[in-house]
Parts: structure tokens; C-alpha cells; sequence
């Protein structure tokens, strides 16, 4: 099992959900963090705390991954006791709307595909040569189950994670051979604020998506993470499809 005592990883979207919950996970194997979002008050609470609660350093960034510039820049400024980072989670993402193709709002469209797809090809183009320099590197992008499968109203949203899959087989193609390895975490139906922002803040619609079942947890995803991140450097996980026990597949869900 990889030791990750006092290496550092580099995590986007921790204000909420399952970058939060990885965050506190790594912290627990005693890694360095770098915490990022665009709400900077809420990473800077999570900061303190898990300074507080695992004697670890971490360094809040405000960022918006839709920024080239922005993310250049912060990874850029970076302080050298900063600069080793060892692992990147390619967590931030968001979906906006379950609208027909017929019904798509453009906004709604270029928000999910700047986020989820250019976001994440942003910020792995600034740290991968930080990854190359030091010689050891893991990138583990955050996909979905709809990734994988495509279901109704759900169009550009399950593009963009067609296209983080895409991203991570290529990415993992061309960096064979290279110190940096590849993976992917793949979950369905998790309860986070991941409904909340896809129904603009209706809090009873975004409740109903997880009626009658036992929804992924944001700790599940961040364990399955700490799985993959803690083998050994010669080991690989590319991929874990992380599902409810209720949930067969993107449509299929049993409720009670
Ligand atoms: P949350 O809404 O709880 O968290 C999303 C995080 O992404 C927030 O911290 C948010 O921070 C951040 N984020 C969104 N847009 C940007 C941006 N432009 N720049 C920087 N950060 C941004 O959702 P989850 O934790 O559930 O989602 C995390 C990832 O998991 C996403 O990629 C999502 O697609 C994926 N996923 C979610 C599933 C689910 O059912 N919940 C299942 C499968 C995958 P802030 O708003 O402060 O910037
Ligand atoms: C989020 C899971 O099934 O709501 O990626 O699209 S799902």
C-alpha cells in the first residue's frame, strides 16, 4: 500500500459533495492539499478545519475551472513547497437542467460542456508538466455512470461525461510510458448538492431524485478514491463504476 504521508494533492470542487468528503480523506493518510472551488469562504472553512483535524498543511485557491487564464495563472503563483503534487482529482463538475434535446437551453449547454469537459482539460494541461518534473504523478478524474450510458433529458450532461471517459483512456494512452497513471471513479445516483444546482435550487425536486433508495454518499466516493490513490506505484485501479445497491443502471432504480 503507497505510504501518502506528507505528499501533496491538488483537488478541484471542494466546497461540496465528494471533493469535500475526498478531501478529509486524504487528509486522513496525512496528505498535503490543495482545495479549490469558486466559493472561496466555504474551502477556506474546510481548510481551517481539516488543518484542525489532521495536522496537515492546506492551501484554499479560488478558482473557476471555465478560466483558462485563472487556472494558469493560480497553478503559476504556486508557492515551491506547493509545486510537487503527486495527485490530482478532476472532481469539479456540474449539470444543469433534464431538458429534451428539443427543449436545451444554450446557456445550460456551454456551462456543463466549460465545466465538465474544458474545466478539466484545463487544469490537467497546467499540472501535468508539474507532474513530469517530479517524476511520479496520478490523475483521477471524476466521470459517471452516464459516462457509460445515456438517459432521457439527460443529452449534454452524459456527453460531457462521454467525454471525461474519453479523456481518461486517452490520457492514459498518452502518458504510457510516462511516471503518470490514469484512473477513474464512475458514480450513479449520489446524494451532494449535485441534484440542488442541476434544478437551479429547488430543493423538493432535487429530494425526490433520491426517494426510496439508499443514494451513494459522498464518503463512498472519497473511499473508493483512497482505494485507488494508495496502491502501489506500479499498480493501476483505471476504473471503478460505483453504483447504489438499488440501481442497476442510469434508468433502472429500485425504490422502496
Ligand atoms: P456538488 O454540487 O456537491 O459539488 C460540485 C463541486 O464542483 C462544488 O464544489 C463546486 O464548487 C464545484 N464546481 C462547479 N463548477 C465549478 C467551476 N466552474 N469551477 C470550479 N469548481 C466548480 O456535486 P458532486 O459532489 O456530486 O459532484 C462532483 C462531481 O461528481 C461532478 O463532476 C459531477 O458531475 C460528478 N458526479 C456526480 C454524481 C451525483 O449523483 N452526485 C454522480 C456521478 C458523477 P463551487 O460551486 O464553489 O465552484
Ligand atoms: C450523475 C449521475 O445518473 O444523475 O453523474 O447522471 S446521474
Amino acid at each position: 500500500m503507497k505510504n501518502l504521508k506528507n505528499k501533496t494533492a491538488f483537488i478541484t470542487g471542494v466546497s461540496s459533495g465528494f471533493g469535500k468528503a475526498t478531501a478529509y480523506k486524504l487528509a486522513e493518510n496525512g496528505m498535503n492539499l490543495i482545495i479549490s472551488a469558486r466559493r472561496f469562504e466555504l474551502i477556506k472553512k474546510v481548510a481551517a478545519d481539516i488543518k484542525k483535524k489532521y495536522k496537515v498543511k492546506v492551501l484554499p485557491l479560488k478558482l473557476d475551472v471555465r478560466n483558462y487564464r485563472e487556472v494558469k495563472n493560480a497553478i503559476k503563483k504556486l508557492p515551491a513547497e506547493w509545486r510537487r503534487i503527486e495527485i490530482l482529482i478532476n472532481n469539479a463538475g456540474l449539470s444543469r437542467g433534464l431538458t429534451k434535446i428539443q427543449d436545451g437551453v444554450l446557456l445550460d449547454w456551454e456551462e456543463m460542456i466549460d465545466t465538465n469537459v474544458k474545466g478539466l482539460l484545463y487544469v490537467t494541461k497546467e499540472i501535468i508538466p508539474l507532474m513530469m518534473e517530479n517524476k511520479s504523478g496520478h490523475i483521477v478524474n471524476i466521470g459517471s455512470i452516464a459516462g457509460h450510458e445515456v438517459y432521457a433529458a439527460g443529452n449534454v450532461y452524459c456527453a460531457t461525461k462521454h467525454a471525461v471517459d474519453a479523456l481518461t483512456k486517452g490520457m492514459r494512452l498518452d502518458l504510457n510510458g510516462t511516471p503518470i497513471k490514469v484512473s477513474t471513479v464512475d458514480p450513479g445516483l449520489a446524494e451532494t448538492e449535485f441534484s440542488i444546482v442541476r434544478f437551479r435550487g429547488d430543493k423538493t425536486r432535487a429530494k425526490s431524485v433520491y426517494n426510496g433508495v439508499r443514494p451513494l454518499y459522498a464518503e463512498d466516493i472519497a473511499e473508493a478514491v483512497e482505494f485507488i490513490v494508495t496502491r502501489d506505484d506500479e499498480v493501476n485501479v483505471a476504473e471503478i463504476i460505483l453504483l447504489p445497491k438499488a440501481q442497476a443502471n442510469c434508468s433502472t432504480v429500485f425504490r422502496s
